[in-house]
């Protein structure tokens, strides 16, 4: 990229105002845009995210933690998303040695308090999913809720292992 040196200076000045804009613009979205939050009605669902899967993989995982702000309690009853066939509400629970999936109904989400989808948790599950997830992807997901209604989220794939979300 050959640029003189007027050229350059120019640019120079007007990207360093655009990154104090955008830096601004960051700071006062912060809880909304920077840390992922979508919600809807006493629904909040924070930094929802995947994991990467390998070739020829037929399944998924989505984790997030969903916050009701509400007095009443709230219930999960379906999700849906474009890039799988359908998405099941799996528990995890030890039996024995061996830890195992069951797949339930609904999540329950009580009262003021956060329900956690995480690795080795509680997790939907993406089944016969439409291509492999790549790292850095992003996909929608729908989340139908008995109270809040619909809320849709966006979820962002991480690398493979991940046991946490990136923010
Ligand atoms: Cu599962």
């Amino acid at each position: 990229m050959k640029q003189n040196l007027q050229e350059s200076g120019t640019d120079h000045v007007f990207r360093g105002r655009s990154v104090w804009v955008l830096f601004l613009a960051l700071a006062l979205q912060a809880d909304v845009a920077w840390s992922h939050v979508h919600e809807k009605g006493d629904i909040q669902v924070r930094h929802p995210w995947s994991r990467a899967t390998p070739p020829g993989a037929k399944v998924a995982v989505g984790y997030m933690e969903i916050r009701n702000r509400g007095s009443q309690p709230d219930r999960l009853l379906s999700v849906s998303t474009a890039v799988a066939k359908r998405v099941e509400m799996h528990v995890t629970q030890r039996e024995g040695e061996v830890m195992k999936m069951r797949q339930v109904e609904s999540f329950e989400i009580p009262a003021r308090e956060r329900f956690a989808l995480r690795p080795g948790g509680s997790h939907l599950m993406l089944v016969d999913i439409a291509q492999p997830l790549d790292k850095g992807a992003r996909f929608t997901m729908t989340l139908r809720f008995e109270r809040a209604g619909e809320l849709e989220i966006e979820l962002e794939v991480q690398e493979r292992g991940s046991r946490h979300p990136r923010h």
